[in-house]
């Protein structure tokens, strides 16, 4: 089986791949711009982007929407942590985090399928620390500013321990019941 992963973030795609390897499903990298709506839910923008995409003809895909919500800072990033990465970046995260000593975030992964016109929608967490400097340069984002447990950052541990932990990883199991109770694992 083939699924499109419809994403500009090629490390979302080394992800997806690692983890559905074992089922003979290959990922296959498509770049197709669609809106991200700004809202507070994560889901709310993959079911939007589903119905945009479908209506643009595409099937057997997913979309994935994730973000990085840091608790002292109100949950921000949040749905606005493509927008931050890019302008502040880890460095800005790092600033705003200053004399900060409540360091617990969350992140956040929802993914959205549609596979033979169903559709699936489900969504991972992953709960860590914000680091007090930058760590490793493996992975992607915020990787190497967040700790899962206290020691080491994501971006600090390869592909296939992060998958076992990670929120990707966490919504990832759920994508996999949902595609073996529909029966789409021929
Ligand atoms: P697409 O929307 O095109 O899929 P994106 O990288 O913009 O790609 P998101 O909006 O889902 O993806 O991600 C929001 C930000 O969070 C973005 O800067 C990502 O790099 C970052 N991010 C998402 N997942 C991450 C992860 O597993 N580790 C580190 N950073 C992550």
């Amino acid at each position: 089986m083939k699924l499109k992963v419809i994403t500009s973030n090629p490390g979302k795609v080394a992800e997806y791949q690692k983890s559905f390897d074992d089922l003979g499903i290959v990922m296959e990298h498509t770049k197709v711009p669609y809106d991200e709506i700004q809202t507070s839910e994560l889901e709310e923008v993959v079911a939007k982007g589903l119905e945009e995409l479908r209506s643009e003809g595409l099937s057997n895909f997913i979309i994935d929407d994730s973000g990085l919500f840091v608790d002292a800072l109100g949950g921000f990033p949040g749905v606005y942590s493509a927008y931050v990465q890019k302008t502040l970046g880890n460095k800005g995260v790092l600033k705003q985090m200053e004399g900060i000593t409540d360091r617990r975030a969350q992140f956040k992964c929802c993914i959205g399928c549609d596979i033979d016109g169903e559709t699936i929608i489900v969504t991972g967490t992953c709960d860590g620390e914000i680091l007090f400097e930058e760590k490793g340069t493996e992975g992607f984002g915020y990787d190497p500013i967040f700790t899962p447990d206290g020691e080491k950052s994501f971006a600090e541990i390869d592909i296939e321990k992060k998958n076992e932990i990670s929120h990707r990883g966490n919504a990832v199991k759920l994508f996999r019941e949902k595609l073996i109770e529909g029966g789409f694992l021929k």
